[in-house]
């Protein structure tokens, strides 16, 4: 039985989506974790057929292509499935193609309409909420390096057919630079004829998606910026409730529910408010995804409140123009992609901002496994981004990152002008805002014990790899080596034995490397005053085996159960 009302968790309903840390040198995938992520939304997934069937699309937009009828491949969301298997020898290579050039299957996206329908996604509760009658206006901004042509489009019509025309100043397609050809001239030709409120801006030489924003905003008119990815679909609804938040308050940075695309199918997925999750980091400077908090769902007045967070993934979300600037845009200092999404996360939150998640607002995003296009050669722009911020917002707790290159923080240019506008602005401190913004935030100087865990037998050590692959991987038994890497865990004061996200996770069969998810559950361990490790549900112990394997065994006192921490802290 669950201990005093603790969740038992079979396994997390909000792993961590697919933000993999694009480091040159490890661009490989998260497999496991996808799969795992990909379980569970399956099962989020609520039954198209089961809701309102979706209202009609206002059309009055500009002129486009017909609309497809209802069973058309893809309509109303639904997954279009190729046998690849089954197409001719120059079909299979354009399915291959498409794959190769985008890392999501564009052959299906060209199957679909670029109006497809899409449920009405909404809780039901967002059906009743009024917003107010004059709301400002947006530039909806998306910049674009090398995207395919049919998924570019429909994330133009998703947000002009489903976006009121009052409220919709003008779009602007900022392209990065890109080397297909179809964004060239037919880009131009296709938006002069078609469209009357998209822009086409380029930027002469690659700049990256931080200053490929900069550019879009700078020449942007609307009250509020929004920003949305290349590869999305606004459902129903999307705006008004991110547009009447902004108005309540012009420091209020709010970002939609972003809901998953499939890559290979192009199923729209998406879940209810209850299962929304919010933004947080590790001490890898890598985002990731948490479930609400308790203090928050507390704060919150109904389940569609608006939830406070901690970070946001980066590229959905609307700003008032004017607070944009005044808070200091983005740091321009930023290449490629990553890094601008926490800056701008930790920025707001110090200096006097909010950044929530509108759960009525739903906007679908095609979370790719492998970044598709080329990068800065010779530069981890990842690293050199993240150095910046840290070395701007971070005061001491940087040194949990820079740890994690032995120091060693490469070139990062000059940050001397964002160093002025933090104190410009006056903004509180990084410390502040991990106890007021963040507090579930684990920080490593605050371990209970940490360091190898050895048996007291033998000179053994729980071992497991240090890579993010390694989550949903047994954890193993290795002499201990004394040199941390994947010997090297922590004791957190929650009672979770981790390493940055991922925790010893025990779901009744094998002792497992799980992503942490801060409910205790099957992650919570208590190191008993007789050295066991003891599973504080089953209250089974972590046991060396004769035989040299590592068992989950009812506590018997015996040394086999015993286990030393490298360090630990005297109580
Ligand atoms: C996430 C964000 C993304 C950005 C990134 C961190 C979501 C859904 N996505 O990664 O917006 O905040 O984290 O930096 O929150 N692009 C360019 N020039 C480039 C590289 C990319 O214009 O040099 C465009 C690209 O075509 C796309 C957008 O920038 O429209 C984001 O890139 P991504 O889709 O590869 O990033 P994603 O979704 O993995
Ligand atoms: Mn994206």
């Amino acid at each position: 039985p669950a201990a005093q009302g603790q969740p038992v968790i079979e396994r997390p309903n909000f792993d961590q989506l697919r933000f993999q840390q694009r480091m040159q040198e490890d661009a490989r995938l998260e497999i496991a974790r996808l799969d795992a992520k990909r379980r569970i939304q399956k099962e989020m997934v609520v039954s198209i057929t089961t809701r309102t069937p979706a209202m009609h699309i206002e059309q009055d937009k500009e002129p486009s292509v017909d609309r497809a009828p209802p069973d058309a491949p893809g309509e109303q969301g639904r997954a279009v499935s190729i046998d690849k298997e089954k197409l001719s020898a120059a079909e299979r290579a354009k399915f291959e193609e498409g794959w190769n050039h985008n890392a999501f299957n564009e052959y299906a996206s060209n199957m679909i309409s670029l109006h497809r329908s899409l449920p009405d996604v909404r809780d039901v509760e967002c059906l009743d909420i009024k917003y107010h009658t004059v709301l400002p206006d947006t530039s909806v901004i998306v910049v674009f390096h090398n995207e395919a042509w049919s998924v570019l489009l429909r994330t133009v019509y998703s947000v002009l057919d489903r976006t009121p025309a009052k409220l919709l100043k003008e779009i602007i397609l900022v392209d990065d630079a890109s080397t297909f050809d179809h964004l060239h001239k037919r880009l131009d030709d296709y938006v002069a004829i078609k469209f009357k409120k998209v822009k086409v801006v380029r930027a002469p030489q690659r700049e990256g998606l931080i200053r490929a924003r900069l550019l879009g905003a700078s020449v942007a008119t609307g009250d509020v910026l929004t920003f949305l990815d290349s590869h999305c679909e606004a459902t129903k609804g999307w705006l008004e409730p991110l547009l009447d938040r902004i108005a309540q308050n012009w420091s209020n940075v709010v970002t939609p529910v972003i809901d998953v695309i499939e890559d290979g199918t192009f199923k729209f997925l998406y879940g209810s408010a209850k299962t929304t999750s919010v933004g947080g980091f590790d001490w890898n400077l890598q985002f990731n995804w948490h479930g609400i908090p308790e203090e928050e769902r507390l704060r919150r007045e109904t389940p569609v409140s608006p939830i406070r967070s901690p970070t946001m993934a980066g590229g959905l979300f609307s700003i008032d123009r004017k607070y944009f600037n005044h808070i200091g845009t983005y740091d321009r200092g930023m290449e490629i992609w990553g890094g601008e999404n926490l800056e701008m996360s930790f920025r707001v939150w110090m200096c006097g901002g909010t950044l929530e998640i509108i759960p009525c607002s739903h906007v679908g995003h095609i979370f790719r496994k492998r970044s598709p296009y080329s990068w800065k050669s010779g530069v981890n722009v990842v690293k050199k981004n993240s150095v910046r911020l840290a070395e701007v917002w971070l005061d001491d707790y940087k040194k949990y990152y820079y740890e994690r290159y032995n120091n060693n923080l490469g070139e990062y240019g000059d940050v001397s002008e964002r160093k002025a506008l933090r104190k410009r602005l006056q903004c509180k401190t990084f410390d502040w805002y991990i106890k007021n913004i963040y507090p579930s935030l684990f920080i490593p100087g605050e371990a209970m014990a940490s360091g190898e865990i050895q048996n007291e037998v033998e000179a053994q050590c729980l071992d497991s790899p240090v890579d993010k692959n390694a989550h949903n991987k047994p954890v193993k038994l290795w002499p201990c080596h004394k040199q941390g890497g994947n010997q090297y865990w922590m004791l957190s004061k929650e009672g979770e034995i981790r390493r940055d996200e991922a925790c010893m996770d025990f779901a009744g069969q094998f002792l497992m490397i799980y992503p942490c998810h801060g409910m205790k559950g099957n992650q919570h361990w208590e190191y008993t005053k007789s050295n066991e490790l003891r599973h504080y549900h089953s209250g089974l112990c972590i046991e060396l085996t004769k035989d040299q394997k590592i068992k989950m065994k009812t506590c018997d006192g015996s040394t086999r159960q015993k286990w030393l921490w490298h360090r630990q802290i005297p109580d």
